[in-house]
């Protein structure tokens, strides 16, 4: 089960928790109001068989699907992705990831450009609104393996923060202040 919550201002390891002292967690659905943050528990067991993730593909117009593990030994030039995975941008289309192995921490800011840590584990669909700046980091396990969601052609192009003119920068702030 996901978990969430608000970070500390540390700037150590980065695969840590950080928290807050003292803690300050957040429920999923005050995540969705002060972010835009979607998320679906999938049964991982039987989400090929029982249709859950057809029907959300459907739904959603999702229509590529892959699968990214990132380890030491799988992912090619790992730290140097590691540091871009880790730098805070945004995309114009949706991110959207479903954990099947491992485990690790997405990143996001709040209407207030607060960080609120993501724990993401098997059975974790997350979808990061197109506009939201983000990142995304290993835990201490150093493991993590998810598929990639995308509508049409998959663009994973990374805009560095500042991207505060891009179209979809605008549209998302906007929606975010009618919440
Ligand atoms: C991303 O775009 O940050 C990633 O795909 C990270 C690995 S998927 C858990
Ligand atoms: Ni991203």
């Amino acid at each position: 089960m996901v978990r969430a919550w608000y970070m500390d201002n540390d700037t150590s390891d980065q695969r840590n928790e950080h928290h807050r002292n003292p803690p300050v967690f957040i429920d999923l659905n005050v995540l969705k109001d002060v972010s835009g943050v979607e998320y679906f528990q999938l049964n991982l067991k039987t989400f090929t068989t029982d249709g859950t993730l057809d029907k959300i593909k459907r739904e959603r117009g999702y229509t590529y699907e892959d699968e990214l593990t990132c380890s030491k030994e799988c992912l090619e030039n790992y730290e140097e992705k590691l540091k871009i995975f880790y730098k805070e941008h945004l995309h114009t289309d949706e991110e959207i990831r479903l954990i099947v192995e491992g485990s690790g921490y997405f990143d996001v800011r709040d209407i207030n450009d607060d960080w609120i840590r993501i724990e993401v584990v098997p059975g974790d669909l997350l979808i990061l609104p197109s506009g939201i700046y983000h990142r995304f980091t290993m835990d201490n396990n150093n493991f993590i393996k998810a598929k990639r969601l995308f509508i049409g052609e998959p663009v994973w192009t990374a805009h560095n923060r500042p991207s505060d003119d891009i179209e979809c920068r605008k549209k998302y702030v906007e929606k975010l202040s009618k919440i």
